[in-house]
Parts: structure tokens; sequence; C-alpha cells
């Protein structure tokens, strides 16, 4: 089960440390969170329910600032946030289980208590209740995007990635897929034009959400269920594609090219990449 749906622990550490408690001053705190889990997507907000503001996406600051007291963060996803803690309070980010649940197509109840799926956590508390005092505002424009561009695209692929039941899958072989093909270290699966821009669609056929990493470049999601918002209005290099969602991402490949050492796309729940959902690709 645990190779299916990938190893979540009971335990969460934040660098290294059990339920740590972070000494701040009451004032403005920047945080950057790295989901660095393997499986587990999180679901965060404070125990107090407080607003915080999100800057910055994987790949750098965000265009806007933008208010929010909830955010997901998948396997290998970041995410810069400001706290205001200037209150003195002694907030405790938390995870909710429940969210995750419900996304996981039909994978039901019983995968869920085997596999610490409805475990909700405390991640870590930040104690502001030191004396000094500082103020900071939040700017509503951080920087300018220069965004790839629509009608710069030379190509569109598509990415299906796929999961196989059966006796591959309970025996632990190679069960994971893109485009129907699993990881072979000597097969190069795409060739991109460098400095092309492209869009890529990301189709999920199978029932457990696939966080999609690809390296080399920073992408902006242009189309997903639900629309984009929060720190996926960022740059990013990573993004969650749930169960029969296609998710499409648009992006500039750098002028660098190598046509023999390739690049990686890959699922990063590291069970699923390991068991095949991987793939290369060289710039050319
Ligand atoms: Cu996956």
């Amino acid at each position: 089960m645990d190779s299916m749906r990938g190893m979540k622990g009971n335990t969460v550490l934040v660098n290294g440390v059990v339920s740590p408690v972070l000494k701040a001053k009451k004032s403005l705190l920047r945080l950057r969170l790295v989901n660095g889990s393997n499986a587990r997507t999180y679901h965060l907000s404070f125990n107090d329910n407080r607003v915080f503001t999100i800057i910055g996406s994987d790949g750098g600051l965000l265009e806007h600032s933008i208010k929010a007291n909830t955010l997901r963060l998948a396997p290998a996803e970041r995410v810069e946030i400001l706290v205001d803690v200037s209150d003195g309070g002694r907030p405790i980010l938390q995870h909710a289980a429940a969210q995750e649940s419900s996304s996981m197509g039909g994978m039901g109840m019983m995968g869920g208590m085997m596999n610490n799926e409805r475990q909700d956590m405390d991640i870590f508390q930040i104690d502001a209740s030191d004396t000094l005092k500082s103020t900071s505002s939040i700017p509503k424009n951080l920087v300018k995007h220069n965004n790839p561009q629509q009608s710069a695209v030379s190509k569109q692929r598509r990415l299906v990635l796929q999961m196989q039941m059966g006796p591959r899958m309970m025996l632990g072989g190679n069960a994971f897929s893109i485009n129907g093909k699993t990881m072979d270290v000597n097969r190069i699966d795409e060739v991109v034009k460098a400095g092309s821009t492209e869009i890529w669609h990301l189709e999920n056929t199978s029932m457990m959400p696939h966080p999609l990493h690809i390296h080399n470049v920073q992408f902006k999601v242009i189309a997903r269920r639900g629309g984009v918002k929060g720190h996926e209005l960022g740059f990013k290099d990573v993004v969650l594609v749930h169960p029969r969602e296609r998710v499409s991402v648009i992006m500039k490949f750098p002028e660098f090219r190598d046509a023999k050492i390739p690049y990686m796309y890959h699922c990063h729940i590291l069970e699923h990449e390991d068991r095949g959902m991987m793939g290369q690709f060289v710039v050319v």
C-alpha cells in the first residue's frame, strides 16, 4: 500500500525537529515553506485561523501579494508567506488531513487509516511573545513577471500520468507511467528546442494526485480545474495534478542546449518516480 500511495509517516519534522517553536519578535515574519515530505500534500492553516500573505512560489516572488488563511503544498512545492505576529500571539501551523482525503478519488477509508492519511498534524508554533515590536507594511505589488507568451508557442505536448492496477502494482513492479512508458535511462522521451515556448498538458488518468516536477524551466500554470489561484499564480516547477484532472502549463526553455545530457520530469511522490513515473527530455 505504501509503495502505491507513497509512505506517509505519523510524525512531521521541521528542519529536523519535532514540533518546534519559533521564537519571534512581535513583527511581520517572512517564512519560506518547502514541502520535503516524500508523499504527503499539506493543507496548511493557523490554529487561530489568522490571515497571512502569500508573496512567493517555487520560482520567486509573485507579482502581487495575496491574503489567505489556508494553502495547499504538494511534495517539492515551495511557498513564501508573511505572517503578522505583532499581536504577540502563539499561532500553530497545522495540517488538515480531511482536505487531502477528499481529493483521493476512490481510494476510500481503508487506505486512509492504514496510511496515516487522515491524521491532522501540528507542524510548528510561532511564539511571538518577545517584547521588541517592529512594524512593516506589505506592498501590494511585488515584481513584474516576464511571462511566456501564448503567441510564441511553437509546440504543445501531452503527458498522460497513468497507474496500472493488478499484479504489477501489487508485486512492486513499475506500475506508474507517463504516456504509457516507465522510466528508461537509455531512452529520450522528448526533444525540445532551446529558447522555444511550449505548452504541456498534464493529464492524470489515475486515481491518485501526482505532483509533477519539470527540471530546467520555470512554468506558469495557465489552466486547471477551478482556475489558477494563490501561489500557483507564480512561476513554478512543480504542480499537483488531481485524479482525472488536466493541468496546462506554459514555459520558455533556456537557451542552453546539450543533445546528450537530459533533464527529467517526474512525479515528486518518491515511490511513484521510483516505480516508473519519470521521463527524460533534451534541449537542442
Ligand atoms: Cu505520483
